[in-house]
């Protein structure tokens, strides 16, 4: 496993002093955190990568609580862009943080909604009173967006909003993901 401790400078400053942004070459339900963000989708019932990695070893307890949400504030399902938490079952993390990314579009500009997905996991992250957030690669995976604008858009976002949370850490699954994040976080 491989940890980087970034050292945001100028603009992201007065974020700095209070967050510590982390780089993770891992498995993210492994991490020993406040609260794990799931890239999930609208269904909430769970799919591939990280939300199937999350499901199975985080255990029926979440997929319980994602479907009294279904039955109840999400009828419709979890837009895109949002984020809702649950338990974290048997993950050594007290919540899962669930957001839906959006899909890679060459044509479309949705960075929008990549973006508010890292800025509303923080908002739910601070209304739990989560002090550490491991991160996935939103929409990187399945749902293509190229390594090296969700790695800028992911530091760009989690630097410029304001959140009590001391440490947010990404958690990159593949080598090609986690040097796309480390580029990034070096040229802010
Ligand atoms: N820990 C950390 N990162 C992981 C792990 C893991 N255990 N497993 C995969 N990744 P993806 P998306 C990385 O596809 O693109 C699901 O079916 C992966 O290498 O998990 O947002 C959902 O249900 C990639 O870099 O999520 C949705 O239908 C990053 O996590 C859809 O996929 C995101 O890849 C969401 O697609």
């Amino acid at each position: 496993m491989w940890v980087l401790i970034g050292l945001p400078t100028a603009e992201a400053e007065r974020q700095a002093e209070v967050m510590d942004i982390t780089l993770v070459h891992g498995d993210i339900t492994e991490q020993e955190v406040d609260a794990i963000v799931n890239a999930a989708n609208s269904s909430l019932m769970g799919g591939g990568g990280v939300d199937g990695a999350i499901h199975r070893r985080g255990g029926p307890a979440i997929l319980d609580e994602c479907r009294k949400l279904r039955a109840t504030r999400f009828g419709g399902g979890l837009p895109t862009g949002y984020a809702v938490a649950t338990t974290a079952g048997n993950l050594p993390a007290r919540w899962v943080i669930h957001t839906v990314g959006p899909v890679y579009s060459p044509t479309e500009e949705r960075s929008g909604l990549l973006a508010s997905c890292y800025r509303e996991s923080l908002r739910v992250a601070d209304e739990l009173g989560a002090q550490t957030v491991a991160f996935p690669a939103v929409s990187a995976g399945i749902y293509g967006w190229p390594a090296h604008d969700a790695a800028r858009i992911a530091i760009g976002t989690v630097l410029s909003t304001p959140t009590q949370v001391a440490e947010a850490r990404f958690v990159l699954f593949t080598k090609e993901v986690y040097a796309a994040f480390e580029q990034a976080l070096a040229a802010v």
